[in-house]
């Protein structure tokens, strides 16, 4: 069985990347083949900085072996060093119908995020998303909520294809914990956490100083009322404790007995001191990953992603009816 994520070098990773994402891959390394890309292709539907961009690749692929990805099991690349990936997108795009597109949460959300450069990409962004999975013949893709509709997206093209051309593709499925899948912002419980927030009092950025995360957590927006309980109407004090209980390894019903006679600024107390707790190790290692280390281990993931894109991208080419090259 193969996993396959990715995530995109477009700003500070937080800590909705994490319970979202990274830390399920965690889980999944020792069981399954796993893949993990840093999507620059991806990034850069919305205008970046080359130079931030190129900065920003190498701080993901840090983080993610600062988290604990171990490179000895997984594969890490960068999406640019394998052709196939835009290859694929192309072919896969002739199936993808504009009116599918045209319904994607995300691209309504990052038009109107950036009225003045809705370009092609940022339109056909889910066709290489698709390329991504597909090219690895992917089961699993363990993302967080905001990605539901890419993936469905994908295993419905992956279907057409198959049903067009002859069974090529594993019709892949996403995995989606329902704890922690959607962490909301600290400044609007309303929206999710994002990298792309205007505020840096929307997120816990995961190379935050800790000056920092004490600042945002006891900024962070909270609920009328005093309890401290996960409960759905009150989605900033739900959101925070979410937070906690995932970092702490306690269950729902620990948590509010453990606060059940606190107050706000206690309990923001105690977050801030898990949160930390949480982040001084990871930041630890990461500060210690030398650039030449990262650089050897994008190029030993890219040769063996490279295989098994290349494996793919020869079926396409005969399915669809290319002539072979010589
Ligand atoms: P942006 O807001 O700039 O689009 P992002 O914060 O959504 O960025 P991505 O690179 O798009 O970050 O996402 C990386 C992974 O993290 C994906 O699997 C995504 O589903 C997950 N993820 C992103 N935000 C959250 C969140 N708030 N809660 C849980 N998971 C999240
Ligand atoms: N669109 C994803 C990032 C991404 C991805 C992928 C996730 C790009 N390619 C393939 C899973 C599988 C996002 O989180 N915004």
């Amino acid at each position: 069985m193969r996993v396959f994520s990715a995530i995109l070098p477009s700003g500070n990773l937080h800590i909705g990347n994490y319970i979202g994402a990274i830390k399920n891959w965690l889980e999944l390394q020792n069981q399954y083949q796993c893949i993990f890309s840093i999507a620059n292709y991806h990034a850069i539907t919305v205008k970046q900085d080359p130079e931030i961009l190129r900065q920003k690749s190498l701080e993901i692929a840090k983080i993610y072996l600062a988290a604990g990805i171990d490179p000895k099991k997984v594969i890490i690349f960068i999406q640019s060093h394998i052709n196939e990936h835009t290859e694929l997108a192309w072919i896969l795009g002739t199936l993808a119908t504009i009116s599918e597109l045209k319904r994607m949460t995300q691209f309504k959300e990052k038009s109107e995020q950036h009225k003045k450069n809705v370009n092609l990409g940022l339109f056909s962004y889910p066709v290489l998303q698709a390329a991504d999975i597909l090219l690895y013949q992917t089961e699993i893709v363990p993302v967080g909520e905001d990605q539901k509709q890419h993936i469905e997206f994908t295993a419905d093209l992956a279907k057409k294809f198959n049903k067009l051309f002859g069974e090529t593709f594993i019709i892949p499925k996403a995995l989606i914990k329902e704890e922690g899948c959607r962490i909301m912002g600290l400044d609007n419980p309303l929206k999710k956490m994002s990298k792309s927030a205007k505020s840096p009092l929307n997120y816990l950025g995961l190379l935050d100083t800790s000056e920092e995360i004490r600042k945002k957590i006891s900024k962070a927006v909270t609920d009328s009322g005093a309890e401290i309980k996960f409960s759905k109407d009150k989605p900033a004090i739900f959101n925070l404790l979410t937070i906690y209980q995932i970092l702490s390894f306690q269950s729902k019903k620990e948590v509010e007995e453990k606060f059940k006679n606190s107050n706000y600024a206690d309990f923001k107390k105690e977050l801030t001191k898990i949160v930390l707790e949480f982040l001084e190790p990871l930041q630890e290692r990461f500060y210690k990953i030398k650039d030449k280390e990262v650089y050897e281990i994008l190029q030993d993931g890219a040769n063996k992603a490279q295989g098994i894109a290349r494996e793919t991208m020869k079926k396409v080419k005969e399915r669809v009816g290319f002539l072979t090259s010589l």
